[in-house]
């Protein structure tokens, strides 16, 4: 594995961060074979969010929106955790404090071994009752109907227990994520555009509150200029890498 170069007053902090938070979004499950949102080859290429990821686009046509979540299931069940999931599960083992905050709704990080999760927008695992907040699992109710959302008891339609543009993110959920941020000493920002709200505030909290914050993504993003350390490369490459440096400076004692 290469050595990445670090300035001795990064290594310093490094040295002594006692909290760390993985920050991630769409691009840390790219190596899992899963699209992204936007860019090149991203599922918002050729549609556009609010025809899809909104609760008005459910109403109007709920076929649609149900038949293209039951393929982003099918297409997340059959994915595998890549080695920046896995690096950060295994992480978490020997620094206990860590904690993954996702956007990501495909739970890779769980089925990689991450145990401290807060997933900000919800999750494609389950489904949920639009009326009442009953909830399924995601995989049962696409086995029931795959093309339509199934009905609730109360007479609702289930969907995806996703967070739409226009709706809150669970209010404890961002609450934690958000306490987490301020008191973290490290902030690692992992395959986000950083565009989508309130999640990406949640980086400027960690810089503002003082975390050493380092970015992984292969462009550029609103937040590159605040980070300490840059690595402009896929995750499944430079997480690995990272996470190896950042044990080999905590051993430096
Ligand atoms: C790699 C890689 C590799 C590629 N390795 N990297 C302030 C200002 C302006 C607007 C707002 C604001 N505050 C709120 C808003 C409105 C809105 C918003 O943010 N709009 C902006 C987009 C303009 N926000 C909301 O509506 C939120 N709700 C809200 O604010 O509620 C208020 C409220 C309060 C009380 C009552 C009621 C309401 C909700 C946002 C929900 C977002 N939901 C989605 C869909 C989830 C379900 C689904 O999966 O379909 O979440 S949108 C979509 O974007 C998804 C993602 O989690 C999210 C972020 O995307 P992400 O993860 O960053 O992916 P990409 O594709 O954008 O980027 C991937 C990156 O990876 C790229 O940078 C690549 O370079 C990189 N990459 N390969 C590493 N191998
Ligand atoms: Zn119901």
């Amino acid at each position: 594995m290469e050595a990445i170069e670090i300035s001795p007053e990064v290594a310093e902090r490094i040295r002594r961060a006692r909290r760390a938070v993985f920050f991630t979004g769409a691009g840390v499950s790219r190596e899992s074979g899963l699209a992204t949102f936007r860019g090149d080859g991203g599922l918002w290429e050729s549609r556009r969010p609010e025809e899809l990821a909104t609760p008005q686009a459910f109403a109007r046509h709920p076929d649609t929106v149900w038949r293209w979540y039951a393929w982003r299931f099918h297409q997340a069940a059959a994915a595998e955790p890549n080695p920046a999931h896995l690096a950060i599960a295994s992480f978490e083992g020997r620094f206990p404090s860590s904690l993954v905050v996702t956007q990501n709704v495909d739970g890779l990080h769980r089925r990689a071994g991450s145990q401290r999760i807060l997933e900000l927008h919800g999750t494609l695992v389950e489904a949920t009752c639009h009326s009442c907040g009953r909830r399924r699992p995601m995989g049962e109710a696409v086995a029931q109907s795959a093309d339509a959302p199934p009905r609730c008891p109360c007479g609702g339609l289930f969907r995806p227990a996703v967070v739409w543009f226009g709706e809150a993110l669970p209010p404890a959920v961002l609450a934690d994520a958000h306490e987490e941020a301020q008191r973290a000493d490290l902030f690692v920002s992992i395959g986000t555009s950083g565009v989508v709200y309130p999640a990406a505030g949640l980086i400027e909290v960690a810089h503002r509150a003082g975390a050493l914050l380092v970015e992984v993504n292969p462009e550029p993003t609103p937040f590159s200029s605040l980070a300490a350390l840059r690595f402009a490369e896929p995750a499944g490459l430079a997480v690995p890498r990272l996470l190896e440096t950042i044990e080999r400076c905590r051993s430096q004692a």
